[in-house]
């Protein structure tokens, strides 16, 4: 008996078809081509298998099992490389992701929130460093922990004098590799007094230096911090005198606040310079030219702000470094940056500097 019409039908069609699915689906670069492909074969209404599957209603009833085994087995196999290659490129893409850049070139830029600048104590440190540049001054930096011979006992500081208590500061231990205390006390350096010694022990005179630094007090209130930057000056040369210091303050407080700025000094006592002044700045806020307005808070109705301390170089420091006194004399100054900052902005807590409270940071 031969085969139906419908059943040759059928045959033909498969035939037809043959391999070419499995090119097709090898074809598809994704998986949206894929499904595309397999509906080519497969979907309802077009697909060339599933037209020659419509073949089967007429198929007499004693071929359908044969016909019926042939059409499935073809399907399963379309089925089975369909599945196949879709596998193949979902492991593909993964692939792409795990070895793709971690970020994305094309997304568009963020903008900036708003541009950082230099604490308001930095950059008035940077412009009084700059003053001092202009007048001819080497910046050299210090060490903040120190021994207490260069902080203390080199100035002239006698062991429990009470000038230490002033500035009382927090102490360090340094160990050996047995962990067992070294010799020579160490502590954070209370002021950047430090620097003369160390510099004036290792230059030979002419030397004019300054240097800045964060140094450390126990101290605690609207106009005293913990710790605090101050700037050091100091000049080592033959014939060096208190009228060539005042003549360089001076220069230095015109260039803070500009030309005509009056100073003045006042004997004051420091260790490690003979004789030793403090010296005042005419009120920014308040005074007249001649110094008498005298009417704020800040020079609390005096007309003068105290800025600085200085003198000339005790000959018994000189000597502690290797520095003849009989045939050099030298004068030294030194200043809280903050302070200087805090009359600049009007500022009238030193805690503000270090609260670091963006908003106020943001208005200098
Ligand atoms: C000294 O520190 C001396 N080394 C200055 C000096 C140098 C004198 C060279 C002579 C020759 P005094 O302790 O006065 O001096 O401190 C200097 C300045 O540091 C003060 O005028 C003040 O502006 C600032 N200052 C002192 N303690 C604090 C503190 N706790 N917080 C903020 N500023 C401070």
């Amino acid at each position: 008996m031969s085969d139906s019409d419908a059943t040759l039908a059928i045959d033909r069609g498969l035939a037809e078809l043959g391999d070419s699915f499995r090119s097709a689906f090898a074809a598809a670069a994704d998986e949206q081509a894929l499904r595309d492909a397999q509906a080519e074969l497969l979907g309802k209404k077009k697909g060339a298998l599933t037209r020659v599957m419509a073949l089967m209603r007429d198929v007499p009833a004693e071929e359908r099992p044969a016909a019926g085994a042939k059409v499935n087995a073809f399907k399963e196999k379309v089925e089975a490389a369909f599945q196949a290659r879709l596998r193949e490129l979902a492991g593909a893409q993964r692939a792409a992701e795990l070895t793709a850049r971690p970020y994305d070139l094309s997304l568009p830029g963020r903008v900036p929130e708003g541009r950082g600048h230099l604490h308001p104590v930095l950059k008035t440190r940077d412009d009084l460093l700059t003053i001092f540049r202009d007048l001819g001054f080497d910046v050299v930096p210090g060490p903040e922990v120190e021994l207490e011979e260069n902080n203390f006992t080199k100035l002239a500081f006698p062991p429990d004098h009470p000038a230490t208590d002033m500035q009382d500061t927090f102490w360090v231990d340094v160990l050996d590799a047995e962990g067992k205390p070294k010799d020579g006390r160490v502590l954070l350096r209370t002021h950047t007094s430090n620097t003369q010694i160390r510099v004036m022990s290792s230059k030979k005179p002419p030397m004019a230096v300054v240097s800045a630094g964060a140094v450390y007090r126990r101290d605690d209130d609207l106009t005293h911090s913990p710790m605090f930057h101050q700037i050091e000056g100091f000049v080592v040369d033959e014939d060096v005198s208190m009228a060539d210091l005042r003549g360089v303050l001076a220069a230095f407080a015109e260039g803070l606040y500009g030309a005509g700025t009056k100073i003045r000094l006042r004997p004051s006592y420091f260790p490690f310079v003979e004789p030793g002044a403090e010296v005042d700045i005419a009120c920014v806020f308040c005074s007249e030219s001649d110094g008498t307005r005298a009417s704020c808070r800040v020079c609390k109705q005096t007309g003068w702000v105290e800025v600085l301390g200085c003198g000339m170089i005790h000959p018994d420091v000189l000597d502690h470094c290797g520095i003849d006194p009989t045939r050099y004399g030298g004068y030294a100054f030194g200043f809280g940056i903050e302070r200087i900052a805090m009359l600049r902005y009007g500022i009238p807590s030193i805690k503000l500097l270090f609260e670091n409270d963006p908003r106020f940071l943001a208005q200098f």
